[in-house]
């Protein structure tokens, strides 16, 4: 969310590909702003996405401090290449058997070269800890999970069905990053 400012202005989001200086944007400007020209390339290259920003975030409205009632374990395997899938491990049945009521965790453990922007369906989540180091984060719907890295999440499961948890890159998806999670009333 970006409040903008009281008086008024012109305030330009930029986006830049990670290894490369071009760059484009939006620009939100307030009725009558003066909104001035910005070169399309930047200074040096972006760098790889991290997830430096993600341990900064800090949540609006948290999830209520609660212990986990489950906890699983997610793992993001496969590659090089465009061909992956979703790991579950000793954890596959528990998955598809979560209770109403119960916070749960998923711990998403990205043993591939590739990050993925992991998106669940039906719930919103808090990203609650990165390579097991907690922290109360931002609550999102989609979350990176970049190569070699852990994602912790929680969510309530107040929304029974079987929902959708996969990378956001519908070709990553479609090459196998797509998994369920399930529960009844
Ligand atoms: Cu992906």
């Amino acid at each position: 969310m970006v409040i903008m400012p009281r008086e008024g202005g012109a305030r330009p989001i930029l986006f830049q590909p990670e290894g490369k200086v071009e760059r484009t944007g939006i620009i939100l400007a307030t009725p009558g702003a003066a909104v001035g020209r910005i070169v399309g390339r930047a200074g040096r290259a972006a760098g790889g996405l991290d997830l430096a920003l993600e341990r900064r975030l800090v949540p609006v409205r948290a999830l209520e401090e609660r212990r986990a009632d489950r906890a699983l374990q997610l793992s993001l395997i496969g590659g090089p290449g465009y061909a992956w899938s979703l790991d579950w491990g000793r954890d596959a049945a528990a998955a598809v058997s979560l209770r109403t009521g119960e916070r749960v965790e998923v711990t998403m453990v990205n043993r591939t070269t590739m990050a993925h922007p992991m998106h669940l369906h039906g719930h919103h989540f808090q990203v609650v800890a990165v390579d097991g180091q907690r922290f109360s984060g931002a609550m999102r719907d989609t979350v990176l999970v970049p190569a070699n890295t852990s994602v912790t999440v929680a969510f309530d499961a107040d929304n029974p069905g079987e929902w959708p948890l996969h990378c956001h890159q519908l070709y990553h998806m479609a090459a196998g990053v797509m998994t369920t999670l399930r529960y009844a009333v």
